[in-house]
């Protein structure tokens, strides 16, 4: 309050000295009372008179460094306005009373001093550049623009210092970037802030203006975008990319600029494309992060034409964390781009972590490098993602791409991504062009019928060859099961889930069981818990990560699917389990040494109807199941005769 009292006062006196003094006096108070010079702009022209004026006839009084925004013809320009401010050295605070276009002068941009305030908020103001070689606006420290349309230039604004507002949270604070040559906003101080806008993209008609960058960021810890709704930028149409980060790192710092909760390729709802090429492109930079761990903070990266988010030559330690990308605002819509997220050359430690990457008509995530240190693709982390119903592969590797991690690492659990019906595979490792894919772990994902297979490997991954899985046996009395078989690599792991499949033709693992290492002999003989399942599929990853393809594996249920551990001392014959049955029943039975065994199943006629088992059998506790799917409902006798024991019993089957 102190400091509006001030204001008017220095307003009604009209001595610069004076203002200066209250002014001074006023900002010493507190930092949020800083008096500004208020001008209410009521012309469009920025002619060569559109300058602060001072009046010949007074020859005692500058009229240009009184704190009056006024010329000769009482006009009052944004020009004007801003240039009084900046002499006489406190902030302009603008609004206007008109409406129109202000053309600006060519090589002539509007600097607002720093903590200024230009408030249109009408959206009826379109600050326009006399070519597209210009400049309009440059922006020092702390200021805030909203409300304004900027078009026509190769800039809009250049922010050069900090703390700088762009936007507001309502929808009329928003600034329209439409159109621009270059850039709609060039971040290249730190700590700005971007929120509300329209860039590229109109709503009052639904067209895209496209500028070549939307936000082009090389500064640091700037944030475009918030938690709140009114917050969301719709950056959408741009020629190159919807947002490109190309921060200055030569000195080691700069960084940790946040992208959140934005639309980017989409219109103002959230349902329609409207592409930039792409939508992020992270060219330059560490520690940034797109999205994050709440849901408000979640962009919708969909319907641009290349990649929802693309990571380039020096990109570090990227965090791209819990956006829709290829979906619509719903989650459950395709609004896809080529490919949801490219780790291209050179960009390294990058986490995709809980997003959903869908309905891209490419890859869903693709990791693609060149040989040589400074363009390979390595050491991301692609985990609890939904990675689903892409037209090509969930996640695609080729070129040079190492070290890189889809799911758990050899020694480290992350959560599993579901990788499920994308169009032609699941995880794609291609060894063909310059480099190839190696030491690149998927392992504990949740597959399900990706297209034409699940994992396809193509001369990459150290040539690492799928296991065999040679037996699967339950054993008695447990809840657990063995699982045995070969692998060419001592040493590699072999994971174990339960082969799954819907529509396709082959089985993927989609639940985890166990895991186990080769032996030095070549084998494997793994323990996990009874899974009941017909089909196990395996993968190996040998110890420098590179993961096979799976090998997959039928169990019928007819199998006898026991033989190990006790050494029972006497025969024994189990009743059926479970009884009355349909189809198919359970029979154990103990041998207490070597006999030739026999159990067969009569009808009540007395005639055999099924042989289960008839061979020579080791001491052993034995399981074999009945099925009598091909059978009439009735009681049935089923009979055990081994040496000279002998014992029958009865089951019934009831359809
Ligand atoms: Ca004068
Ligand atoms: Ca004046």
């Amino acid at each position: 309050m102190e400091g509006v009292m001030m204001r008017s006062q220095c307003d009604r006196l009209g001595r610069f000295m004076l203002a200066v003094i209250c002014c001074w006096l006023a900002a010493g108070t507190s930092s949020d009372l800083r008096a500004q010079m208020a001008s209410i702009v009521n012309s469009t022209a920025d002619d060569t008179l559109a300058h602060p004026w001072d009046d010949p006839n007074t020859p005692n009084v500058d009229e240009s460094i009184d704190g009056i925004c006024e010329d000769a013809g009482h006009r009052c320009t944004l020009r004007a306005a801003l240039e009084e401010a900046a002499i006489i050295g406190i902030p302009a605070s603008v609004t206007f009373s008109i409406d129109g276009t202000i053309t600006l002068m060519p090589l002539s941009q509007l600097t607002p001093p720093s903590f200024s305030v230009i408030n249109a908020t009408t959206h009826n103001i379109i600050i326009q550049g006399p070519d597209n070689n210009a400049f309009l606006v440059q922006l020092q420290d702390n200021t805030t623009v909203r409300g304004l349309v900027f078009t026509g230039a190769a800039d809009a604004i250049d922010v050069i210092g900090s703390g700088n507002i762009i936007g507001g949270e309502t929808g009329q604070e928003a600034n329209f970037f439409l159109g621009m040559s270059q850039n709609g906003i060039a971040l290249i101080g730190d700590n700005n802030l971007v929120i509300g806008n329209y860039i590229g993209y109109s709503p009052a008609n639904g067209a895209t203006f496209s500028n070549r960058f939307g936000v082009f960021v090389v500064g640091s810890n700037n944030t475009i975008g918030g938690t709140l709704p009114g917050q969301r930028n719709v950056i959408s149409g741009n020629t190159v990319a919807g947002i490109a980060i190309a921060v200055d790192t030569s000195n080691g710092a700069g960084g940790g600029n946040r992208v959140r909760g934005n639309y980017i390729g989409t219109d103002s709802s959230g349902t329609q494309g409207k592409p930039n090429q792409n939508g992020i492109e992270v060219l330059v930079g560490h520690d940034i992060t797109i999205g994050g761990s709440t849901p408000a903070e979640r962009n919708l990266i969909s319907g641009n034409t290349d990649s929802g988010i693309l990571t380039g030559i020096y990109a570090r330690d990227v965090t791209i964390q819990g956006n829709y990308i290829g979906t619509d605002v719903s989650g459950s819509a395709a609004l896809g781009n080529r490919d949801g997220v490219t780790l291209g050359p050179g960009s390294k430690r990058c986490l995709v972590q809980d997003n959903r990457i869908s309905s891209n008509t490419g890859s869903g995530v693709v990791i693609t490098g060149f040989i040589g240190d400074s363009t390979v693709s390595t050491a991301h982390l692609i985990s609890g993602n939904e990675i689903t119903l892409n037209g090509r592969a969930g996640v695609e590797l080729y070129g040079e791409s190492i070290n890189n991690v889809i799911g758990s690492s050899l020694t480290t659990d992350f959560r599993p991504n579901q990788i499920q019906r994308n169009g032609q595979f699941g995880v794609s490792v291609l060894g063909s062009g310059p480099g190839k894919p190696t030491r690149n772990t998927f392992r504990k994902n949740e597959w399900l019928d990706n297209g034409t297979n699940g994992i396809q490997i193509v001369s990459a991954q150290d040539t690492i060859k799928a296991p065999v899985i040679l037996s699967y046996y339950e054993i008695i009395d447990t809840t657990e099961a063995i699982v045995t078989g070969t692998h060419q690599r001592a040493g590699a792991l072999i994971d174990l889930y339960t082969g799954e499949k819907q529509t396709t033709s082959h089985y993927e693992g989609r639940r985890w069981l166990g895991a186990g290492y080769v032996q030095s002999n070549h084998t494997f003989s793994i323990t996990i818990a009874r899974c009941g399942c017909h089909h196990l599929v395996a993968t190996a990853t040998d110890a420098a990560g590179n993961t096979s393809e799976f090998q997959s594996q039928e169990f019928p249920v007819t199998d006898v699917r026991e033989e190990h551990g006790r050494q029972p001392a006497k025969f024994f014959l189990s009743d059926a389990y479970p009884n009355p049955f349909n189809p198919s029943t359970t029979i154990r039975y103990d041998l207490p040494g070597t006999f030739r065994a026999t159990l067969k199943v009569y009808n009540l006629l007395g005639q055999e109807v099924a042989t289960l088992v008839s061979e020579e059998k080791s001491m052993g506790s034995y399981e074999v199941q009945w099925d009598a799917s091909k059978h009439s409902s009735g009681m049935y006798f089923y009979r055990l005769q081994a040496g000279k024991f002998l014992d029958v019993k009865k089951v019934l089957l009831m359809r």
